[in-house]
């Protein structure tokens, strides 16, 4: 950003509604600020009501303890699909897009009252589809509720007044958009990050769209106005809404790796219109994955399955590894640049590997990669699918994607947000710098765990693995991994929900004096140095080491993908 504008001079007779980040230099508008805070905090109420279910669920799976009854298990089951995937989510992505609409670009709110419109219809939503899920047997359904399955008509409405809140707040961010461009607040493309953020914005609104045309007949049929809706039908658009849901926490998270690589290496993309193009490949390619959903489905021909899954989803996994080729590299960059240039990993041994933002950085990107991605495309892939649809698996790469490295990359960021939106000095910085740790570790046992138990017949979704003719004694150890890494992941989320709370909640309002959380005592060199053209260019910078990890992953992503083939080739005996 070029010079600032000392105020902001359109805000008419409102001198006091913005303030400067003494950190970012950026002026905050406190429309923008209360938007940040309200939705942060529902944000992380909902993973906390998420994570107690979590821990129940997960005590039932686990097969030893067997904790709850099958009712309780369905229903909790149903509460933390809801209260994780689409409350915890789409609440942070709103303060983000908030954040990356109004703060990023130094430009104000310029739609306060409709935000605060889309807020309150999202809370009521949200807390709505909680109490029904809880006290109505009818909606023990799943947060898919599939049709045939019927739940209550308010279970619906309450998805309905989520999503409409949730369009609502995401049409702030293009209004925001438009108002920043036209009142000059940045000259050309928007910053990275932001367009990132646009980018998840652009995929919330088709989302938020084809969710509505499956959950409003459904709505419908459940008062009784119309008499039937093809579960068929309801299926394709119900993924049309909850593929691309995914793919919005994407195009958020990576936003967010390019913030948290910035605030704690001091990163430059190596190559911004490299980076902008893996964002725009997940705008067109990204919506025909939906597909991998149905590929145990009747009516829909192989050759449908096949296009929409094996070929073009490809192109969106191809921005996936862009990002995740371009970031590690730029933070090579940023560390050979500041002097760590020893060997091929003496810049990642030199980390600050004690900054919160940093090591949930680093664990997102591995979990999510090597674990999720990889797991993804095989079972995104219609033959080698058969092998593994609706176990264990999928729940094992989902936890690999959405939780270790959507829900790590969130509280990684929210760290930084408690000094810089909420005003609050960090507490219990010594648990912040556990943390990532611990909930990384947990969930990375637990994918494992999950993935290894359905190798071997553990069917998702099920109170009793019994029922689906699995000897308990065989999957024991796979359980017990899943297990262990679900109570040390649980610990994980509870020490990040009591540091929140308690840096929120308790002590003074400061403002932030610098950006760095742990590791800026120590090493006041990350802080200080930034990068020139020079240094981008120099021989010496050249991100070798990243190259080699990028190399041994695509190894590994070969080995896994053909195994599975191999292993379907085992499935038939041909005599
Ligand atoms: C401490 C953290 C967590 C633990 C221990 C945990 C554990 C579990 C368990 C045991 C299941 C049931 C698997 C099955 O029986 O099929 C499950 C399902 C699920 N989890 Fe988590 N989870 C955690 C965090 C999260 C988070 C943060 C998200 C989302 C961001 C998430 C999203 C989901 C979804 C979407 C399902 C599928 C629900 C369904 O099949 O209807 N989980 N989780
Ligand atoms: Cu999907």
């Amino acid at each position: 950003m070029a010079t600032l504008a000392p105020t902001f001079p359109w805000v008419k007779g409102a001198k006091d509604d913005y303030r400067t980040c003494p950190v970012l230099t950026l002026k905050v508008d406190m429309h923008a600020e209360r938007l940040i805070i309200a939705n942060a905090v529902m944000a992380v109420l909902t993973l906390t009501i998420g994570g107690i279910a979590a821990l129940l669920i997960a005590l039932t799976r686990w097969q030893t303890f067997h904790l709850l009854d099958a009712t309780w298990f369905y229903r909790l089951l149903t509460l933390h699909g809801i209260d994780m995937l689409i409350a915890w989510m789409v609440f942070f992505e709103i303060a983000g897009l908030h954040f990356g609409s109004t703060v990023l670009l130094n430009a104000r709110h310029a739609a306060p009252k409709l935000a605060w419109l889309g807020f309150i219809l999202m809370t009521i939503g949200g807390l709505t589809a909680n109490v029904v899920v809880l006290f109505d047997p009818r909606n023990t359904v799943a947060y898919t509720a599939y049709m045939p399955l019927k739940a209550s008509p308010v279970f619906y409405l309450s998805y309905i007044l989520f999503a409409v809140g949730a369009l609502i707040a995401v049409a702030t961010f293009f209004i925001n958009i438009v108002v920043a461009k036209r009142e000059k607040r940045f000259e050309g493309s928007m910053p990275l990050v932001a367009f990132g953020f646009m980018t998840a914005a652009i995929l919330a609104t088709y989302t938020l769209l084809q969710g509505a045309a499956a959950i409003v007949p459904a709505f419908l049929w459940s008062m009784g106005v119309i008499s039937s809706f093809d579960p068929g039908i309801y299926r394709n658009f119900f993924w049309g809404f909850g593929h691309p849901a995914q793919q919005v926490n994407l195009a958020a998270m990576i936003s967010i790796w390019y913030s948290l690589a910035q605030i704690t290496v001091g990163i430059r993309p190596v190559n911004e219109k490299f980076s902008r193009l893996a964002f725009v490949l997940y705008l067109f390619f990204i919506n025909l994955g939906a597909a991998h959903h149905l590929l145990g489905d009747p009516g829909l021909s192989f050759a449908w399955k096949a296009v929409n899954t094996s070929y073009a989803m490809y192109l969106a996994v191809l921005g996936s590894m862009m990002h995740a080729f371009s970031i590690p590299a730029a933070m090579e960059v940023a560390l050979r640049a500041k002097g760590y240039r020893k060997g091929l990993f003496g810049w990642l041994r030199n980390a600050p590997w004690k900054e919160p933002g940093f090591s949930a950085l680093v664990i997102s990107i591995v979990i999510f990669g090597w674990v999720g991605g990889v797991t993804g495309v095989v079972i995104g892939t219609e033959q080698i699918n058969m092998l593994v649809h609706n176990t264990m698996r999928l729940p094992g790469h989902f936890h690999a994607t959405v939780v270790s490295g959507t829900t790590t990359a969130f509280m990684g960021l929210t760290y930084y947000l408690i000094p810089l939106i909420f005003r609050k000095e960090l507490k219990l910085k010594k648990w912040a710098v556990w943390q990532p740790y611990v909930f990384g570790g947990g969930m990375l046992l637990l994918s494992l765990g999950m993935i290894t138990s359905g190798l071997q017949g553990v069917s998702r979704r099920n109170w009793d693995i019994t029922f689906a003719g699995v000897v308990p004694g065989t999957v024991e150890l796979t359980l017990a991994i899943f297990g262990i890494g679900a109570i040390l992941a649980v610990i994980g989320g509870i020490m990040f929900v009591t540091v929140v709370f308690v840096s929120v909640l308790t002590g003074p309002r400061t403002e932030a004096n610098r950006l760095l959380l742990v590791s800026g005592d120590g090493n006041p060199v990350l802080e200080s140095t930034k990068l020139t053209d020079h240094m981008m260019e120099d021989k010496q910078n050249q991100p070798r080491g990243a190259f080699v990890l990028v190399f041994a992953f695509l190894v590994w992503f070969a080995v896994y993908y053909f195994t599975n083939w191999w292993l379907l080739g085992r499935t038939w005996f041909i005599r």
